[in-house]
C-alpha cells in the first residue's frame, strides 16, 4: 500500500486547502500500519510543508469516527494551548475543498493532511536521559490537558486495544491452529510467552479509572524542540481514546528506558535503563501528578512489563499468522521485534524491584499530598 505514486499523492494532497501548489512529495516516518508522506508546497517565495497520511482502514474500521476524535482532540488541545500562552504545539488539521477533515479517493482509501511542525525532532532511541524525561513531562501534559474533554466519550477506534488478556488469548488460539506450520521454529518463544500469562490479568481498563489517553506512546511520537530539547508536540492521534494511563506510561518505558530499537536483531545490546526509568516517572509526574489516583500510582512500576509482554505477543501472533498487521522490512521482522521485546521484558524482570523503589521515593511526596 505503500506504493503510491508521486502523482498519485500530488493529485489527492490537491484535494485539501493547501497554501501553494506541490512541488514535490517523499516517504515520511516508519509507522508500521499507516502511510505517511510529506508535501512540498511552493508558495510564492515561501515553501509550505505538510503531512499527508493514508489511514490504514483494515486497522481503523471507522476512519470518519476516527477523524471525528482527532479533530475533537486537536481542537481541545489547541484550545489549552493557547490558554496556557506557551509555545507548544498540536497537530494541525487541514479541511479538503469538501470541508471535511478527510478525503476517500476512488480506491475507498481515506486520507488526511495535518501541517507539518516546524522545529522538532524525534528518536527512536534515546540520545540522552533527558530526552527521555522531555517526552515524559509531554505525554502526562497530553493527559492532563484532555482530562476535561468535553462531549461524549471517544469512539473506540480499535475495540479492546490494550486488552492484554484478549490479546493472549488470541495468540493461544493462533498457536492451536498453527496455520502456517510455524510454530515448532518459535517454540522457545512460545513457551517465553505461555509463562507469563499471569501478566495479561494485571491491568484490566475497567479496574482503572476510564481517562482520555494516547495509547501508542512510543518515544517517537512526541516531537522535541531542535534546539532546547522540550517536549513540544504529541503526534500519531489514532489510537486516542479511552483507556488506561498506565498503558501510555509503560509504552513510553518500553521505548525510551531501553538501550535499544524496538526491533534490534543483536539481543546482547537490549537491556532495561533503570535511570532513564526514573527520569521517565519524574517527568511524567511533573505534569500528569495531580491527576493520578492511588491505584494509577501502585502500577507505575508494572506497567511497562505489561506492555511489553503485550507487543511481544502481537508481533508473535503476527509473525504466526504471516505477518498480516505489521508492515515489515525483512522477512523474520516479527521474530527480531519479538526477541527484542522479550529480551527487554526479562531485562525488565530482573530489575523489577528496584523499579519499584524508583516509584516509591518518588511517589512517595505526592502520596502523602493526596492522603491529606
Ligand atoms: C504500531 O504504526 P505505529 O508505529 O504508530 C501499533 C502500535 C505498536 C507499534 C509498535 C494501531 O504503531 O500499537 O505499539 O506499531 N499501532 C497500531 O511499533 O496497532
Ligand atoms: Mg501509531
Amino acid at each position: 500500500m505503500a506504493n503510491h505514486t508521486k502523482s498519485f499523492i500530488s493529485e489527492v494532497g490537491h484535494q485539501f486547502n493547501l497554501d501553494g501548489y506541490i512541488g514535490s512529495s517523499e516517504v515520511h516516518g516508519n509507522g508500521n500500519v499507516n502511510d505517511t508522506f510529506l508535501l512540498f508546497c511552493e508558495d510564492g517565495d515561501s515553501l509550505n510543508r505538510y503531512t499527508l497520511q493514508r489511514i490504514n482502514h483494515d486497522v481503523f474500521k471507522n476512519p470518519e469516527g476516527l477523524m471525528e476524535n482527532f479533530s475533537r482532540v486537536t481542537r481541545h488541545l489547541q484550545s489549552k494551548i493557547e490558554d496556557e500562552g506557551s509555545d507548544k504545539k498540536c497537530l494541525n488539521l487541514v479541511a479538503a475543498k469538501d470541508g471535511r477533515f478527510f478525503h476517500k479517493d476512488s480506491n475507498g482509501n481515506y486520507w488526511r493532511v495535518t501541517k507539518f511542525i516546524d522545529g522538532g525532532r524525534s528518536f527512536d532511541v534515546p540520545e540522552d536521559i533527558h530526552q527521555a524525561f522531555e517526552a515524559a513531562k509531554a505525554f502526562g501534559d497530553f493527559q492532563a490537558k484532555l482530562a476535561d474533554l468535553p462531549g461524549d466519550p471517544l469512539i473506540e477506534t480499535i475495540p479492546d486495544f490494550h486488552n492484554t488478556r484478549m490479546r493472549f488469548d488470541y495468540f493461544r488460539s493462533v498457536c492451536v491452529k498453527d496455520e502456517l506450520g510455524l510454530l515448532n521454529e518459535v517454540q522457545d518463544l512460545v513457551d517465553f510467552a505461555m509463562e507469563r500469562e499471569h501478566l495479561a490479568d494485571l491491568i484490566k481498563v475497567e479496574n482503572f479509572p476510564s481517562r482520555v489517553v494516547h495509547n501508542d506512546t512510543k518515544l517517537n511520537n512526541v516531537l522535541l524542540h531542535k534546539t532546547t530539547g522540550e517536549g513540544m508536540c504529541v503526534v500519531d492521534l489514532d489510537t486516542v481514546m479511552t483507556g488506561c494511563v498506565l498503558h501510555d506510561f509503560g509504552d513510553l518505558v518500553r521505548t525510551a528506558a531501553c538501550s535499544a530499537l524496538e526491533d534490534e536483531p543483536g539481543l546482547e545490546k537490549v537491556f532495561f535503563l533503570p535511570e532513564t526509568f526514573e527520569a521517565i516517572v519524574e517527568g511524567y509526574l511533573e505534569t500528569a501528578g495531580n491527576i493520578l489516583e492511588p491505584i494509577e500510582i501502585e502500577h507505575l512500576a508494572i506497567a511497562p512489563q505489561i506492555i511489553t509482554y503485550e507487543l511481544g505477543l502481537r508481533f508473535l501472533t503476527d509473525y504466526l499468522e504471516g505477518d498480516l498487521y505489521f508492515k515489515i522490512k525483512r522477512p523474520l521482522h516479527n521474530l527480531d521485534r519479538v526477541r527484542a521485546q522479550f529480551r527487554l521484558l526479562a531485562s525488565m524482570e530482573e530489575h523489577f524491584d528496584q523499579a519499584r523503589q524508583i516509584v516509591d521515593v518518588c511517589t512517595r511526596p505526592l502520596l502523602d499530598r493526596k492522603s491529606v
